[in-house]
């Protein structure tokens, strides 16, 4: 038996150590292999909620073209419509949003408890919401002309809150746009336009100093994943233009191709921004609290422009919407929530209403979601556990109160639960069986979801009180 042991042991030894010799050289893989653990990268984690912005030209028609309604994305109407992009691209000329208060919309998010914010500096459409130099096709060229991009950072800034700029690099304007590069003459084309996006990337880092992140997207056709070191380079000029930098996986692609992940399975990019419109398995996927990442949310089913008819699919409530937040967070993870303001500069009702509701929980209980993040407690039904790293103190944000008012928590071996507070009621904390307590949570009504503050002590080794079943 020893001597079947010790080969097995050597088996897996030999097998670990010619794994490590057939990893795969690469010249564009990931970075680093360990989650950054400097000030910026952390204020980026402790922000935790984020407001999504996506505006742009498309707001204006808002899903509708000549009288007919598109239910695909609002920002897709172009193609779904197959509008010619001559006509699309000049309803620049109608971009006019009176209503538009940079002000305004910082307050709300601040009101929000959103600590980031990331807008579509340009998106697919490639019209841009700052006067860009390299193309014509901005802002400045309609006829609000105001800079956009600049009256928001400041705005968000001067709440506190930290602005990031998604940059979608397909471009459905550009000329040398490329989806794959078949003939000598695309590569030509998309070395254009490569050195283009490169230019107004350094542009806007460089113009725009106080941006934390860029947020790339746009970036899966064949055209960018056979240009990996072009997602290198892109990576390593943002930092060194903004030490500090942050970007997410999406820009990424390796020497084969391979995406956000590279042919060695390491993350590149700062975190993994691949939950979109959907959330990890909190039971399953808790691998993920591993790495940095981020989910971006919509609203309705699909829809992130303005699109002035939602009535064709879900529309999520501010408690769903929240319960994602706290999802989320208690994966170590950042939520990012999305609005398409209208042509007008305005917000949907059902955005103000949500923006409110979830504001009015964040006002009281934003600290069990700013800088906290996995507990690393077993998941239980009545809802999720959130604890800012290194503390005694671990949260219960309870969305299912269980019809017997016991909420179940099982501890880490050696855990003590000592009391169980939400504000000033203390709730009854039972030990139940070995590692697992009841608390007892009697509230008549729930309002929200409740808050339960756990005061935990680390625990001797316990002795044979509680015994195995014998079976
Ligand atoms: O096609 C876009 C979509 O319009 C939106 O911008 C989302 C946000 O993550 N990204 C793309 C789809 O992945």
């Amino acid at each position: 038996m020893k001597h079947t042991l010790t080969a097995l042991a050597l088996a897996i030894t030999f097998a670990g150590s010619t794994q490590a010799q057939t990893k795969t050289p690469l010249q564009y893989g990931a970075q680093t292999t360990e989650k950054r653990s400097d000030d910026a990268m952390q204020k980026w984690r402790s922000n935790r909620f984020g407001q999504f912005i996506h505006w742009g030209l498309y707001a204006i028609p808002g899903g509708v073209w000549n009288g007919k309604t598109y239910n695909y994305a609002a920002e897709f109407l172009k193609s779904s419509a197959r509008i010619p992009t001559s006509t699309w691209d000049s309803l620049m000329y109608q971009f006019n949003p009176k209503e538009f208060d940079a002000r305004a919309w910082a307050k709300m998010a601040k009101n929000m408890g959103a600590r980031y914010m990331t807008i579509t500096t340009k998106h697919h459409e490639g019209f841009c919401l700052w006067p860009s130099q390299y193309t014509s096709f901005h802002i400045g060229n309609t006829p609000f002309r105001r800079d956009i991009l600049k009256e928001l950072v400041e705005a968000y800034n001067a709440e506190g809150i930290d602005v990031n700029f998604y940059y979608s690099v397909l471009d459905w304007h550009h000329p040398d746009w490329r989806y794959d590069i078949q003939s000598p003459a695309d590569s030509i084309a998309f070395r254009r336009f490569l050195t283009f996006a490169g230019n107004q990337l350094k542009e806007l880092a460089t113009n725009y100093p106080t941006v934390k992140a860029f947020w790339f997207d746009g970036t899966w056709d064949s055209s960018i994943k056979k240009n990996g070191w072009w997602t290198l380079e892109m990576e390593k000029m943002l930092k060194s233009v903004r030490p500090g930098m942050i970007v997410n996986s999406r820009l990424r692609a390796d020497d084969f191709g391979k995406r956000h992940f590279d042919s060695n399975n390491q993350l590149m990019g700062d975190y993994e921004s691949g939950y979109e419109r959907r959330l990890p398995n909190a039971v399953k996927d808790v691998k993920v609290t591993q790495w940095d990442w981020e989910a971006c949310m919509t609203v309705p089913e699909n829809q992130w422009g303005y699109h002035r008819d939602w009535s064709v699919s879900h529309v999520k409530s501010p408690l769903e919407l929240l319960e994602m937040l706290v999802h989320s967070t208690s994966m170590g993870g950042n939520f990012l929530l999305n609005f398409g303001p209208d042509g007008n500069g305005g917000f949907r009702k059902e955005e103000l209403h949500i923006a409110k509701t979830i504001g009015n929980w964040m006002q009281q209980h934003g600290n069990v979601i700013w800088n906290c993040g996995y507990a690393g407690w077993e998941k239980q039904d009545w809802g999720y556990f959130t604890r800012q790293e290194g503390s005694a103190v671990v949260n219960m944000i309870v969305f299912n109160k269980p019809v017997s008012g016991l909420l179940k928590v099982k501890v880490p071996n050696n855990v003590k639960i000592l009391t169980a507070r939400s504000g000033n009621k203390a709730w009854k904390v039972e030990e139940i069986a070995k590692n697992e307590y009841y608390i007892h949570y009697t509230a008549k009504k729930m309002t929200g979801p409740e808050v339960i503050v756990l005061e935990t002590e680390k625990a001797g080794q316990q002795g044979d009180k509680y015994q195995e079943a014998k079976t």
